[in-house]
């Protein structure tokens, strides 16, 4: 049985990643933040009380910044694959905290990296760090592939950068199996609920009950790549599976801006988005990526891996999940 480490793993991506590898027959380890709230909401139908029966799914107590607790629990679990997913992943907010967010995502991804090397004096591990598409920031070209040059436009995307570095300097520095997977902007019904697409259809479905009359927004002309979280977790598990580490770009191929996905949504709930939607500055970032489309073409042909959902298709499916979160709103609330 092969064994697994993520971190992240009560995130969007981690908790689908979590089932794939469940379904897969992986024994999956999972590290958690400590929180004064619950914070696995997104893993609690996967988790299996150790009381009860064997468990599959093991979560452990660490944080990203602690190399030596990092460090600990690798050589501890030794797993077969490490997918590094933890971050703080909110590009606006790292304007808020940079220091903060790049101890998070860069220092973090190199104290992965140095934990997986001690390792391998004794048990080869295979490493996924989750890049991004915010690395290509002012974009140099279009479409963009993974050779197009990175020109980040945020603390977020600059620490991404370094963190995609040192998987590659780890790479041929030390002949370990490290892979950066840059995926563009994925999406889901468990999409944090501040990323835009996610704020999208919470409120709009709220709209269409009657529990909210407003939706403030920054820019609605950025254009993104948005895919469906569920084929992407799949891409990197795939990365892992390869005889050769590679860096891979995971996309759609179709770009749309926030314009279009409030039209997919409202229409969808036959609302005309322009009597509802505000603009507000304060969500406005100093500085904009205005543009992301990617060129998967190198995953489409090394690793077999395609996007299954237009964003059309995934507007829709977040959706029918929301609109059921706001019925049960309208119970809970007296309203229905
Ligand atoms: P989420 O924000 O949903 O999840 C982030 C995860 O990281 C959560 O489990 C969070 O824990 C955890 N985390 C935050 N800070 C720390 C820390 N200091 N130590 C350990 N864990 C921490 O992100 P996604 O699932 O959307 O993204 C997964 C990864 O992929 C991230 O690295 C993100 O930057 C990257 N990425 C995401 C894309 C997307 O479109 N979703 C596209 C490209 C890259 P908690 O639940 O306690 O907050
Ligand atoms: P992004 O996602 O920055 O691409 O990063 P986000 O959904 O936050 O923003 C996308 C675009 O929408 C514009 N926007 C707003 N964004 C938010 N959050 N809230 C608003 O009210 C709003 N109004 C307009 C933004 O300006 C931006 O142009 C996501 C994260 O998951 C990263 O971790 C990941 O690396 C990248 O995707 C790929």
């Amino acid at each position: 049985m092969k064994k697994a480490l993520i971190t992240g793993i009560t995130g969007q991506d981690g908790s689908y990643l979590a089932e794939l590898l469940l379904e897969k027959g992986y024994e999956v380890h999972g590290i958690v933040r400590r929180s004064s709230s619950f914070n696995t909401q997104r893993i609690d139908h996967i988790y299996q009380d150790p009381h009860e029966k064997t468990p599959k799914l093991f979560l452990h107590y660490g944080d990203l910044t602690d190399g030596q607790g990092i460090t600990n629990l690798v050589l501890d679990v030794e797993p077969d694959e490490i997918y590094n997913l933890g971050a703080q992943s909110h590009v606006r907010v790292s304007f808020d905290a940079p220091a903060y967010t790049v101890s998070v995502v860069g220092i973090g991804a190199l104290n992965i990296l140095e934990a997986a090397r001690q390792l391998k004096q004794t048990k080869e591990t295979r490493v996924y760090q989750a890049s991004s598409s915010e690395m290509y920031g002012d974009v140099f070209e279009t479409p963009q592939t993974e050779k197009t040059p990175f020109c980040p436009q945020s603390p977020y995307a600059c620490a991404k950068v370094y963190a995609f570095h040192q998987t590659v300097n780890y790479r041929n520095a030390y002949d370990m199996f490290a892979v950066n997977g840059i995926l563009f902007n994925h999406e889901s019904p468990r999409r944090g609920e501040t990323f835009v697409t996610r704020k999208i259809t919470r409120a709009a479905t709220r709209i269409k009950l009657g529990l909210q009359e407003k939706l403030y927004l920054g820019n609605l002309d950025a254009k993104r790549d948005w895919g469906y979280a569920k084929d992407y977790v799949e891409g990197m598990w795939m990365m892992l599976q390869a005889e050769k580490p590679d860096d891979y770009v995971l996309a759609t191929g179709e770009t749309q801006t926030i314009r279009q996905f409030l039209d997919y949504t409202f229409e969808y709930l036959d609302l005309d988005w322009n009597k509802y939607v505000e603009i507000d500055p304060r969500y406005f970032r100093p500085t904009e990526v205005n543009l992301l489309l990617g060129d998967c073409t190198k995953a489409k042909e090394k690793l077999g891996w395609v996007a299954k959902t237009s964003c059309k298709e995934l507007a829709e499916l977040m959706v029918d999940h929301d609109l059921e979160l706001a019925q049960q709103e309208t119970v809970q609330s007296g309203i229905a």
